[in-house]
């Protein structure tokens, strides 16, 4: 086969009409073999390519994961956003320091109390500006109820243990 092409393939100017479609025919058929040869290979290729992806977001996943659990056993971030603590409840040790990260455009404060009104005792009072943060620790076991004396509706518990 690879013979007859060589020759077929020196005398392409020839215009002999039988050895043009002979031509014709023969790379048409050399085009069918590549193209389906070529088509497996490309399917083997993204199948590998499937398998490797799938491994990889499978290691991303297990990165991420680990990630979060060593968050997890930091843990001690609230975020203030939207006007909204996030999250609304956590458990820390007592002598944990818990850091209020203000990501909204607007102050906040960290207090203790509820409902905008804060405690009579308050232990801690903080105003956080806009994308500001502020640490509170916490030394006591308890549970500390926690609001923003500007949004009401602002509130979370810290339980301390
Ligand atoms: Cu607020």
């Amino acid at each position: 086969m690879r013979s007859t092409d060589r020759t077929l393939d020196r005398t392409p100017s020839r215009p002999i009409p039988i050895a043009i479609s002979l031509l014709a025919a023969l790379v048409l058929a050399l085009a069918a073999c590549t193209a389906q040869t070529g088509a497996s290979a490309e399917s083997t290729a993204s199948a590998d390519e499937s398998t490797a992806s799938t491994e990889a977001s499978m290691e991303e996943s297990e990165e991420a994961s680990a990630e979060a659990s060593e968050d997890g056993g930091q843990a001690m971030q609230v975020d203030l956003v939207n006007f909204a603590f996030d999250p609304t409840e956590i458990t820390v040790s007592v002598g944990d320091t818990v850091r209020f990260v203000n990501g909204d455009t607007a102050a906040h404060t960290v207090t203790e109390g509820t409902n905008g009104s804060a405690a009579d005792d308050a232990r801690f009072d903080e105003q956080v500006a806009a994308g500001e943060s502020v640490e509170i620790t916490f030394d006591e076991a308890g549970d500390y109820d926690v609001t923003c004396l500007f949004h009401a509706n602002m509130n979370m518990v810290v339980h301390v243990e």
